[in-house]
């Protein structure tokens, strides 16, 4: 495994910037999305109606993939997906506008936060928990029948990890020698069920043995073993050699969704995912070892703010459809 000072300052910086791009992003989107939403938490008031699912504590997971794709690379998310989106580089200014449900949204406003689609970078997710694993078996198997060397990155977390189309998809995958890469993000929690109640082994990359392909377990609080390891898993699926499984563990630092009380939730355990910040243990890394200078960081950080800014602006700023719009892009009955 690389050391961290083998890999390239440049690299190693991109790195921290996305991963540091994505809690700016999902903190700042939590502002806006308790507009409106307080004192009394009504879900469908605000500029951003509906849930919210943010990654907070979890982005080492999408960097450390996402590092090793190109955009012809296909990356199925879940519900919980800025992260993925923002690290596979889908615009986040119609991002934005996407999840604040206006017109000039990824798909005109009426995807919401948990159907991001941008042809562009090959990105989609859904709210359907368990759905990324076939789809990502079906775009393996164009890859496989075109001849052509685009992986495919299917994103579960360690409740889908319990779902048929898990098994399913990895069992295909497995005996086609398909270029997928299996990832799930065990965060301890599907909502409030913990993992050890509804898991019957205590990493999922154990399960890769019954489908004969190579599973690996990585520490999300380090986002360099996870880019090693993520990278070791897209050559592979490049090569020819057919799909591995990671389970990366990260840890929380939000709730399920944005105004989940979390009283299924020992304090202990949000503890922990503030030891296991894989952004403030990558900014100390960086500092510690004189990779990089606060000043470096600092620029990089400001660079962020005003990104993220001019995303949310536009959104803000963006018109809402048009009633008719409903009836466009629909499959029976509209344009
Ligand atoms: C097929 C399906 N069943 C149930 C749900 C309701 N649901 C939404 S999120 C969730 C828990 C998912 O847990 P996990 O896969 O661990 O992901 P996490 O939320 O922890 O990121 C459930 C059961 C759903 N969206 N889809």
């Amino acid at each position: 495994m690389e050391k961290v000072e083998e890999i390239p300052k440049e690299t190693l910086l991109e790195i921290y910037k996305t991963m540091h791009k994505i809690r700016t992003y999902e903190e700042t989107l939590a502002e806006w999305y308790y507009k409106g939403k307080t004192p009394r938490f009504d879900i469908s008031a605000g500029p951003i109606p509906g849930e919210l699912h943010l990654s907070s504590g979890q982005e080492s997971a999408a960097v450390g993939v996402c590092m090793h794709l190109k955009p012809e690379d296909a990356l199925i998310g879940t519900h919980r997906a800025h992260h993925f989106a923002i690290a596979k580089g889908v615009d986040l200014k119609k991002m934005t506008a996407e999840i604040f449900g206006k017109a000039t949204g990824l798909s005109r406003g009426k995807g919401g936060h948990m159907h991001l689609f941008d042809a562009n970078v090959n990105f989609s997710c859904s709210g359907i928990v368990g759905a990324s694993f076939p789809q990502a078996v079906g775009v393996g198997i164009a890859a496989k029948l075109k001849g052509e060397d685009y992986v495919a990155v299917a994103v579960g977390g360690d409740g889908a990890a319990n779902q048929g189309t898990f098994h399913e998809a990895l069992n295909l995958a497995a005996i086609w020698k398909l270029p997928v890469i299996f990832v799930i993000e065990d965060n301890s929690w599907a909502i409030s069920v913990p993992k050890e109640k509804s898991t019957a082994v205590a990493k999922n990359s154990e399960r890769a043995a019954g489908y004969g392909i190579p599973g690996v377990s990585v520490d999300g609080a380090d986002v360099i073993a996870v880019y090693e390891v993520a990278k070791e898993a897209v050559k592979r699926a490049r090569r020819g050699e057919g799909p591995s499984l990671i389970e990366i563990k990260v840890y929380r630092l939000r709730g399920h969704f944005e105004g989940d009380p979390q009283h299924y939730r020992p304090k202990e355990d949000l503890e922990l995912a503030r030891q296991k910040d894989p952004l403030m243990n990558f900014e100390k890394l960086l500092l510690e070892k004189g990779i990089a200078t606060e000043d470096e960081l600092n620029k990089i950080k400001e660079e962020n703010i005003r990104e993220v800014q001019e995303a949310i602006d536009f959104a803000v700023n963006s018109p809402y459809p048009e009633p008719e719009e409903a009836l466009k892009g629909v499959f029976t009955g509209g344009e």
